[in-house]
């Protein structure tokens, strides 16, 4: 077979493109905000539909708003090739995350169409709504809702200003009532196969452009409410308080505890503290918890040990402590026939690539439950990623993109 090669700088152009949605031009160094549903990702996501119809894919957007792109297969009944990530991104994201897995498919598949190819088994991109959760607290709404793993208590969790994903999917034309329609039998998907940055040092410690994915870590989100008193600054002797901004101080630590004793990662990204005056004792606290683990058994038991300091600081400090869990997500295997498959394109291709484990989260862990899954990724610049100063080259962005669409060829034929 081979390698077919894509037209790169068109790439390159419709990632510069869709990242105009998001970024200011006279603050580049607060780098891209585009949360799921917010105006940026609407007008986003209308550009990513006419980029889609212009490559030759028939367009469909499901009740929660997944855009999927089809090129049409010899038969069209056969079960689909499906590709695709996220252009939502974190708050000052990068340019790459995500927006690379979903214009580097089209790219892919508007080549195979241009090339004047008709694979047997129809090929779908699908751009998933909300993967980051930056907004609404969980994430994977898209692929949740692909793989019958959504619910009702999902679509009432509130943003920051109180809308609901329910009311922010409505606002947006999309049908949340419907969300089960969107689930894909497991019988309709042959394969998925995710195009995404590596967003750590692996692949740049072995200069390689281009790695493939075995293990993807499963993240577990936590909201922690604290509830002490709200005292005078001045008039509250140190004895008597229930300072929860100390107990919070306190149990993030533990955070970083449970991570280090179980060689695991962990993360306290988002803190609240009321009411928020100099001179008052903070009566309420809140912080978020991103816990990771490689092997599910081992994020149980770090779960376990920070959930029995949090309850002694509680105690100690005589301050309420809540605990919600907000995602629970596992782990995923990717599957060893497509790291086959994809070993094979990168030979064929000359790509030199390894394989490598995954500690971010994609919509690739929900996809895992529908059908056999796999991950390539590319290389990211000093493993920077969720961070503005994101990068990956262009040559590099063309090879994953190359190998994606080599596989995909395969794959579909
Ligand atoms: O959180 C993650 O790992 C991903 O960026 N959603
Ligand atoms: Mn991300
Ligand atoms: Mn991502
Ligand atoms: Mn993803």
């Amino acid at each position: 077979m081979i390698a077919l090669k894509i037209n790169a700088n068109r790439l390159w152009e419709s990632l510069d493109k869709i990242n105009q949605f998001g970024r200011n031009p006279r603050y580049p160094e607060k780098g891209n905000t585009r949360l799921s549903l917010t105006i940026e990702d609407l007008k986003a996501r209308q550009y990513l539909i006419n980029l889609m119809k212009e490559s030759g894919l028939k367009v469909k957007v499901d009740p929660v708003g997944n855009i999927c792109g089809r090129l049409e297969g010899l038969n069209s009944q056969a079960p689909v090739i499906m590709t695709g990530s996220h252009i939502d991104t974190v708050v000052q994201g990068g340019r790459f995350d995500g927006t690379l897995g979903v214009l580097g498919a089209i790219e892919a598949v508007r080549t195979i169409h241009e090339l004047g190819i008709t694979p047997l088994h129809p090929i779908e991109v699908v751009s998933f709504t909300d993967e980051e959760g930056t907004r609404f607290g969980t994430g994977y709404i898209g692929s949740r809702a692909i793989s019958g793993q959504l619910d009702d208590s999902v679509l009432k969790l509130k943003d920051d200003q109180g809308i609901s994903l329910y009311e922010a999917l409505k606002l947006a034309g999309y049908q949340p009532d419907l969300y089960k329609d969107c689930m894909r039998k497991k019988s309709e998907i042959k394969s998925f196969v995710e195009l995404h940055i590596e967003q750590g040092k692996v692949l740049e410690e072995n200069d390689l452009s281009v790695g493939i994915v075995t293990h993807i870590q499963g993240p577990v989100w936590l909201q922690v409410s604290l509830t002490g008193s709200a005292d005078h600054a001045g008039a509250t002797p140190m004895y008597m308080r229930k300072d929860a901004s100390l107990a919070m101080a306190e149990m993030m630590l533990a955070v970083e505890k449970a991570a280090i004793e179980h060689s695991g990662v962990a993360t306290v990204g988002k803190l609240e503290v009321l009411p928020g005056g100099v001179n008052i004792i903070p009566g309420h606290a809140q912080f978020s918890v991103d816990l990771r683990h490689i092997d599910k058994q081992k994020r149980t038991e770090m779960l376990k040990s920070f959930k029995k300091d949090m309850e002694t600081i509680s105690r100690e400090r005589n301050v309420d402590a809540l605990l919600e869990i907000k995602k629970e997500v596992d782990p995923a295997e990717c599957s060893t026939t497509l790291i086959e498959i994809i070993s094979n394109v990168c030979k064929q291709s000359q790509i030199s690539t390894m394989t490598l484990q995954c500690g971010a989260g994609h919509d690739s862990l929900m996809m895992n439950d529908r059908t056999e899954t796999a991950m390539i990724f590319v290389r990211s610049q000093k493993g920077i990623s969720h961070n503005p100063l994101e990068y990956s080259s262009l040559e590099d962005c063309a090879k994953g993109t190359e190998v994606l669409m080599n596989t995909l060829l395969k794959l579909a034929q």
